[in-house]
């Protein structure tokens, strides 16, 4: 019997240093034991570093969606798999079998055949969070195309981008999403965006808000009249493990977004495994997930995860404070939910309204609450534990990325004793590494440091598409022989983790990662901007918020500075999204430069944080008159 649900801490501890001492004989028992193969692998791992390169279970063959859908039918063919609630609490939640959801996924693949895509083209997937979406993923991935999920919050600029880099033949989208009271026309953000995608040749429109769109003929077709056609079986696509399954992109620090490819075998083993215990999932309960799936958590714990170990899992159309602040705990209480997994953005956010609309419902359901995206602080966590858990659900902060495909350092629910703001301990197979500014690692307890992982595990990124020189650089060049997560964090006493945040220039702003270069890129491009930089600050709900010092060229005639500041958000909101928004913008006449010419981040990140008792040493500075001006007129 392999140790595919840990229910002890002693367990946990022995299945650790199981897994750490014979990572290969570990994983294979459990690929072995826990999934159908077409065939078996060769070889479990082979990894090198300093390439990079790192494949699991070479040579095996599968189809992720026989271990999601298929192999479920004969023992859970009646169970809800997708439990769909709407954005309008009035409109009647669906419930999707194992069954169902099988021959909805067929007839999507087999329309995408139809249209001629086939194993290893790419499809970009831009929808809002309907049932078509996760039908779509899994449609691409029963036929081995390559999906990429675009969040439907993007614009059409940050889509073009995204369609063009890994060079998506098809888009599937929607004639619009509603969320909350407002109805988005994503189908017009598609036609923008493919004035500049010469590549794509088929775009497959979902109806759901039933608004007027237009149709580029030839190219545009409705989905509803293909899928009604199309037939409810379709044989699934045999695939390598390590085949890539899907692109999801990523900001960095600096550049274009990185689409990161996750491949077939590793990362169902892994998603599955981790969703098993890491929520302690049991027959009979109802998996609830905030997330959209146009992030990573939503395809690693709402569709692959979830499904692979034949969950019921929520997909929620709408936004917490939808048609008030309590529909969270009034859908929880609706479909019984015995998990619950959100960020803590909409945590804090929840919490500043009244408490009545938790007290409203019976959340006796709850057995796990979860959280992701950020640091969660001391105040959420309590608010968390003491209102929506009881103190009788423990909280799973969930540390992870869009690279490593699946939670890497968390608690076990029942099985950890959890601490405010503390990941605890890393997953089974997870061997984090504390490094120091000179590159040594720091052994032992009660240290800080850069937070490395030392070793492979099955669902990490293998590269960046088209890029595996970005991928060495990002990743494996700052630690020789480590993966470099970008995040620094500590190791106390008991040897439990605490993220502190990310020591590079990516901010998290709700949740979402934001690289501080696009966005001044982007303000760059207004005509009346000489140069600007963005820092974080801390923010009451959104966690970080973002402060930008703008240098101008000179305001032109009938501009002035406030319409300029709703310039610069609108170009933004144009060329990346309404989440990269700034908060405050502060006009400047220069910016704090190191002689080699590199913006002092440090500095405007104390300011912008009102923080200015220690600037540090300012004297190496090209021109440190500017900071007295910026401290002034700060906001
Ligand atoms: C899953 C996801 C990754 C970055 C990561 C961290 C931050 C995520 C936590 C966290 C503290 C957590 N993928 N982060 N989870 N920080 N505690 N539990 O969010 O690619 O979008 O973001 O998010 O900085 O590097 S992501």
């Amino acid at each position: 019997m392999s140790n595919y649900h840990i229910k002890h801490l002693e367990e946990y501890f022995q299945v650790y240093r199981k897994s750490v001492r014979n990572p290969e004989g570990f994983w294979e028992e459990i690929a072995e034991e826990h999934f159908s193969w077409r065939k078996k692998w060769d070889r479990v791992l082979r990894w090198d570093f300093k390439k990079p390169e790192v494949t699991w279970f070479e040579g095996a063959q599968l189809n992720i969606t026989e271990n999601c859908l298929d192999r479920h039918l004969s023992t859970r063919g009646d169970k809800t798999a997708l439990l769909f609630e709407p954005n309008d609490p009035k409109e009647e939640a669906q419930h999707i079998t194992y069954r169902e959801l099988h021959g909805r996924v067929c007839q999507m693949a087999n329309v995408l055949k139809a249209q001629g895509v086939g194993k290893g083209d790419r499809v970009c997937i831009y929808l809002p969070m309907i049932p078509e979406l996760a039908i779509a993923l899994l449609a691409c991935a029963r036929i081995g195309a390559i999906h990429s999920v675009v969040f439907a919050g993007f614009s059409s600029i940050a889509l073009a981008t995204r369609i063009n880099d890994c060079d998506c033949k098809m888009v599937i989208t929607s004639d619009g999403s509603y969320r909350g009271n407002k109805t988005l026309d994503l189908k017009s953000i598609v036609d923008a965006a493919l004035e500049s995608c010469p590549g794509i040749e088929k775009v497959l429109v979902v109806q759901r808000t039933g608004n007027a769109v237009s149709m580029h003929p030839k190219r545009d077709q409705w989905l509803e009249p293909l899928l009604e056609e199309a037939p409810q079986l379709c044989e699934a696509e045999i695939m390598d493990a390590e085949d890539p399954l899907f692109i999801l992109y990523t900001s960095g620090s600096t550049g274009k977004p990185k689409g990161m490819v996750h491949t077939c075998g590793g990362y169902m083993v892994y998603t599955a495994y981790t969703f098993k215990n890491i929520f302690q999932y049991r027959e009979e309960d109802v998996y609830w997930c905030t997330a959209d799936i146009g992030w990573i958590t939503g395809h690693s714990y709402i569709v692959y995860g979830p499904l692979a170990n034949g969950a019921t899992t929520v997909m929620f159309e709408g936004v917490p404070s939808y048609p008030d602040f309590g529909r969270f705990w009034e859908v929880v209480q609706k479909h019984r939910v015995t998990q619950f997994y959100t960020a803590p953005t909409a945590i804090r956010a929840l919490a500043k309204e009244s408490l009545e609309f938790v007290e409203r419902y019976d959340l006796s359901s709850l057995k796990v609450l979860g959280s992701v995206g950020e640091p969660i602080n001391e105040e959420a966590w309590h608010w968390y534990n003491n209102n929506v858990g009881r103190k009788q659900s423990p909280i799973v902060d969930t540390w992870w990325q869009t690279e490593t495909g699946g939670i890497m350092i968390s608690p076990i629910p029942f099985v950890t004793p959890t601490t405010p703001t503390y990941a605890t301990l890393p997953f089974i197979g997870i061997q984090p590494a504390l490094m120091d500014e000179e590159g040594q690692e720091l052994t032992g307890n009660q240290v800080s440091g850069r937070l490395c992982i030392k070793f492979p595990w099955p669902s990490m990124a293998r590269t960046i598409w088209g890029d595996h020189q970005r991928y060495h650089d990002t990743y494996f060049s700052a630690y020789e022989n480590k993966y470099f997560t970008g995040d620094g964090a500590l190791r106390d006493a008991v040897g439990y983790y605490r993220i502190t945040g990310r020591v590079d220039d990516v901010i998290i702003v709700s949740g979402h990662n934001l690289g501080t270069a696009p966005i001044e890129d982007s303000i760059n491009e207004h005509p009346a901007v000489a140069e600007s930089a963005i820092v974080g600050f801390p923010h009451d709900i959104k966690g970080n918020a973002l402060y930008g010092f703008v240098i101008l060229k000179e305001i032109g005639e009938g501009r002035n500075r406030e319409n300029l500041s709703k310039e610069i958000n609108q170009q933004i909101t144009e060329q990346i999204g309404p989440i990269a928004k700034l908060d405050k913008i502060q006009f400047v006449s220069g910016l704090p430069k190191t002689r080699s010419g590199k913006i002092m981040r440090r500095i405007l990140r104390k300011i912008a944080s009102k923080d200015t008792s220690n600037l540090g040493d300012i004297s190496t500075l090209l021109n440190p008159e500017v900071v007295e001006e910026i401290m002034e007129n700060a906001l």
